[in-house]
């Protein structure tokens, strides 16, 4: 849609979300250009894709993150990259593909905010649960598992409030994903901008309700909930990582470390405003023991946070811990391109320093069993009700995890067997670190 809306008028444009579904490409008029985008995850898919279309002569350019990251692999499986943002490149890349003169290589580093054209939220179908906005981009935190500050760099950087609410009438759906990695930043000078945005959103009403994604200083600021809320704010999702202070140290999250921060306080002040949070936490760290699966349960409860979103503790290319766990040989999952398809996070694909693969793996499974066991379900429900704070939500997003912790079950036991299968054959044995 960001593409779209750098993309002149001239050219006609079809926009394929395979989330959606596949579709029959060979029924579908021969493009001129294709252009794909794909998370590390999604790799293999997208060489499909491109493999396709190369096959008939379609030129084919490849951008987003995991070509940033992973340029000497993705160059291989199309005829172009683009690194970084693409704003800056793309009306060039467009007439060098007019004029058969595709170079191989182009750099959008990062992009001037005040350059973002709107992104074309008509090309896509009505299907959509979300619609998605972007307000800013970059993070200086640089935790040592994320890529977004290799990616999108260490300034916060905004676009201007106009823009974004200009943006937000455009889409479709009534409920939005505010894809910032932070809506608020880490500043005094970044809050007061996220306390303008939620003006302008409000004063505009929109009718629409967003949830977005946050630092825990969210919950520090009365005056930003109340116009967060005001604004349509009903979720917000917050990285705790780890519930030790050991464990927010090995992850370079050290804003979380922060004296005198109370989590549960934070959480609470944040849900009398009618917010929803999903806590996220990682699982695998060094300084992890056994129990770490319950311990996170046990903690995410005593924050009271609406749902908990664990996951392992996994190299993603660009990142410190990528570099950190390649030169200590603990990359374990490392046939690349293929074994991309396991960098979901919902997979252990490292060696991991106090577990065993089956140990980590039950470890996860009594995290979320015993978070979402259907007594505290019940809880966090009625809190809900009481408080009256979106009770329907809460047991939507709940009961939608419990199903999921099924699901995941069976996945970890295909994922088992993939894997004995494999390591007979191939390769290295797993190795315990305990
Ligand atoms: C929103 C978001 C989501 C959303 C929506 C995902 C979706 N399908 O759209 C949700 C919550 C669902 C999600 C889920 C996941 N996410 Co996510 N997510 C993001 C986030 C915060 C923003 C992405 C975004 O929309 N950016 C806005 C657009 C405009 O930027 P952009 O895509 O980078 O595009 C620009 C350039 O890259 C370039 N570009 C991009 N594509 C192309 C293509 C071409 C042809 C060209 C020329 C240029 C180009 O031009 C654009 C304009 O400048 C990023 C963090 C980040 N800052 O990137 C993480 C991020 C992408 N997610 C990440 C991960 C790991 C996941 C999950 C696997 C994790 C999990 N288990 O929850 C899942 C998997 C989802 C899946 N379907 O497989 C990682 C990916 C790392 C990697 N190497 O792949 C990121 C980078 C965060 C991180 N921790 O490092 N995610
Ligand atoms: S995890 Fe969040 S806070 Fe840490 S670097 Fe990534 S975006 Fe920034």
């Amino acid at each position: 849609m960001v593409l779209a809306g750098l993309t002149p008028p001239d050219w006609e444009i079809t926009i394929v979300d395979e989330n959606l579904g596949r579709p029959d490409y060979s029924a579908m008029p021969r493009p001129d250009l294709v252009g794909i985008t794909a998370f590390t995850s999604q790799a293999n898919r997208a060489y499909e894709v491109a493999a396709h279309f190369r096959r008939l002569g379609v030129p084919v350019v490849m951008g987003g993150i995991h070509a940033t990251l992973c340029l000497d692999e993705v160059i291989e499986h199309a005829d172009s990259i683009v690194t970084g943002e693409a704003e800056g490149v793309w009306a060039e890349l467009l007439e060098d593909t007019r004029h058969g003169r595709l170079k191989h290589r182009y750099d959008g580093g990062h992009a001037d905010m005040n350059d973002l054209a709107p992104a074309r939220h008509d090309l896509l179908p009505a299907r959509y649960a979300f619609g998605a906005i972007q307000t800013t981009r970059g993070c200086p935190l640089n935790c040592n598992f994320c890529s977004v500050t290799t990616f999108n760099g260490a300034q916060y950087r905004q676009r201007p409030i106009p823009d974004v609410v200009h943006e937000f009438q455009s889409i479709g759906e009534k409920r939005v994903l505010v894809v910032d990695d932070n809506l608020i930043g880490t500043r005094p000078e970044h809050v007061a901008r996220a306390k303008d945005l939620f003006r302008a959103l409000a004063q505009a009403n929109l009718r629409k309700q967003w949830v977005a994604q946050a630092t825990i200083n969210f919950g520090d600021d009365e005056e930003l909930l109340a116009l967060a809320a005001r604004a349509g704010c009903r979720g917000v999702f917050i990285g705790f990582e780890s519930p030790t202070p050991e464990g927010l140290r090995e992850l370079g999250k050290k804003f979380n470390l922060a004296k005198g921060r109370d989590f549960r306080a934070s959480v609470q002040r944040i849900q009398r405003h009618k917010i929803l949070v999903v806590g996220s936490f990682i699982i695998g760290l060094d300084t992890d023991e056994p129990g770490i699966g319950k311990r996170i349960a046990e903690v995410a409860s005593q924050y009271g946070v609406d749902t908990l979103n664990t996951l392992f503790l996994t190299p993603l290319p660009g990142t410190r811990l990528w570099d950190q766990m390649k030169s200590e040989e603990r990359i374990a999952l490392n046939t690349f391109p293929e074994d991309w398809k396991y960098y979901t996070l919902t997979f252990p694909v490292a060696r991991y320093k106090h577990f065993t693969r089956e140990g980590i793996i039950q470890e996860m499974i009594s995290c979320n069993r015993r978070f979402y066991s259907r007594a505290r379900i019940l809880r966090r429900v009625w809190s809900s009700f009481w408080h009256r704070c979106h009770p329907l939500l809460s047991l939507v997003g709940n009961l939608s995890y419990r199903s999921n912790v099924r699901v995941d079950c069976k996945t970890y036991a295909d994922f088992q067997r993939r894997w004995h299968h494999l390591s007979g054959a191939t390769r290295m044995q797993p190795r315990t670190y305990a």
